[in-house]
């Protein structure tokens, strides 16, 4: 793995990396993870072996973190991403000084993952996973002594009159964040960084850092946010949550810059990411939505953690059957044009996942929707993943309801072209907000104007059964600039105890 470190230091030109390329860097990087984990000799001294000091006991909370004023102020200091050309500010404007100030909420993350909710067997649906290797937040997947890596899911049931807030991909643009807790903060939602009112929740939707160069910035103002009210705020966990992307697309470089080259520093901030579950279901019992950075993953199916007693629950992945879920589909794989249906059946695979993307890509974290109604059931987007139709995507979500449980629909970002495409021009109409496969969007390349009249762009919007919905990437980007977008979007979902009656606010800042 020394090659690994070695290869973050140089300077890489990130827009320019292809998708093969990356492809191929990444593999490198995970299979040096995979053949520790395959080898029994090396695990069993790996289990003897410390790499890393336990997390030390948690510092009270009024000695070691800054204030939240303190914060919101260092961070609209900042110049943005745009400003600057993504180039890192003077040292002395930066509002982590040292590793140390960052590393205080990491712990903290670190003690709630592994001795809070998530430690009890009871709460795991399944077999729960291993002390000695999922709750040891020293060792990690991609590094021996290697630990198996174990992606899960959870299920979240909230109270009938929850209020749920989602905000899609920040990618290094922590005035997107601090905007919107400055909002929340205004509305009486938030006081600092302490959520006020029993019935409020928090949902990030991943891609946290990479491409702009606040991403420690952004980990910082969430690990408060979830440390603050741990039960409350919930990070799930985007295809930007690995090491293999954010040693290329900017924020290992980035941390590197400002905090110098430190392994054990970098492989701590990298297993946060192994805490984040790939897919929460969210709702009230009897009704869910599935809220993730990607697409559906066909080869999970979620009925059983549905089903489970208790209000917060966890299950691993285990082993993605994607095979037995379209043969049980066969109208799925029928639908697809020949030629394509030939490819796509040798791709589809019954794995056990030993990274984000080896052998398979994990579908919550990287698969994609189709935008209108006509589109295929199922394609495939080399480099990115399978994209799902409206038909496919209502026979998934069917396929985990179960027993009077449903899970109604998909909240997910990962959407971001830095280029105008037909995606960004309906979150650019949709004020941030796109709900896929509506009744009168029949044109793939129509224009803003007439997305405007065609599109659901209304602040209050109805949750339909069987719908997806993609909130847009934060605006201090690549993306802001090129597809023509200032204004920031977070979503405010209001659960209620009949699933028709549930709705959805898009709240725009500049
Ligand atoms: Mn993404």
């Amino acid at each position: 793995m020394a090659s690994f470190f070695v290869r973050v230091r140089k300077r890489l030109p990130l827009q320019m990396i292809t998708r093969s390329v990356l492809y191929g860097l990444v593999l490198g990087v995970v299979c040096a993870g995979c053949q520790e984990q395959s080898e029994p000799a090396n695990h069993a001294a790996a289990k003897s072996a410390v790499v890393m000091e336990r997390p030390a006991a948690l510092a009270s909370e009024s000695e070691s973190a800054i204030a939240f004023a303190d914060w919101m102020q260092a961070c609209a200091k900042l110049p943005s991403n745009l400003r600057s050309g993504f180039r890192l500010p003077a040292k002395d404007l930066l509002p982590l000084k040292r590793f140390s100030e960052l590393e205080v909420v990491l712990d903290r993350f670190f003690e709630w993952s592994t001795n809070g909710v998530m430690r009890s067997p009871d709460v795991w649906v399944g077999a729960p996973p291993a002390a000695d290797e999922f709750f040891d937040a020293s060792r990690v997947y991609f590094e021996p002594p290697a630990i198996p890596f174990q992606p899960f899911t959870q299920k979240l049931i909230v109270p009938a009159d929850a209020e749920v807030f989602f905000h899609g991909d920040f990618h290094g643009d922590v005035q997107s964040l601090t905007g919107m807790l400055a909002w929340l903060n205004e509305q009486g939602y938030l006081n600092g960084f302490k959520i006020l009112r029993p019935t409020t929740y928090l949902v990030f939707l991943g891609d946290y850092t990479d491409r702009g160069v606040y991403g420690t910035e952004v980990l910082y103002t969430l690990l408060r946010l979830k440390t603050e009210n741990p039960e409350r705020v919930w990070m799930t966990r985007g295809n930007h949550e690995d090491i293999g992307l954010t040693s290329r697309y900017g924020f290992i470089q980035e941390f590197v810059a400002k905090f110098g080259m430190d392994r054990a520093a970098i492989r701590k901030v990298s297993r946060i990411y192994d805490f984040l579950p790939v897919a929460l279901y969210l709702g009230t019992g009897t009704d869910f939505i599935q809220c993730n950075h990607g697409g559906l993953e066909p080869g999970y199916d979620p009925a059983g953690l549905l089903a489970a007693p208790g209000e917060t629950r966890f299950q691993l992945l285990g082993e993605l059957r994607q095979v037995d879920f379209l043969e049980r589909h066969p109208e799925l794989v029928q639908s697809i044009p020949g030629s394509d249906r030939t490819r796509y059946s040798a791709m589809w695979r019954n794995f056990k996942p030993v990274s984000p993307i080896a052998p398979g890509l994990i579908g919550f974290m990287w698969n994609d929707f189709t935008l209108l109604g006509t589109e295929p059931a199922i394609g495939y987007d080399a480099g990115r993943g399978w994209v799902f139709g409206e038909a496919a995507a209502r026979a998934t979500l069917r396929a985990g309801s179960e027993g009077g449980r449903n899970v109604r629909a998909v909240f997910r970002a990962h959407q971001h072209s830095s280029a105008v495409n037909p995606m960004m021009r309906r979150l650019r109409s949709g004020n941030g907000l796109f709900r896929h496969w509506q009744e009168n969007d029949t044109l793939p390349e129509a224009d803003d104007a007439r997305l405007r009249k065609t599109l659901d762009v209304r602040e209050a919007r109805s949750v339909p059964d069987g719908s997806v919905w993609t909130f847009n990437v934060a605006p201090d980007s690549v993306y802001g600039r090129n597809c023509g977008f200032t204004f920031d979007t977070f979503g405010l979902l209001t659960v209620r105890e009949r699933f028709d009656q549930w709705s959805l606010r898009v709240i725009n800042r500049e």
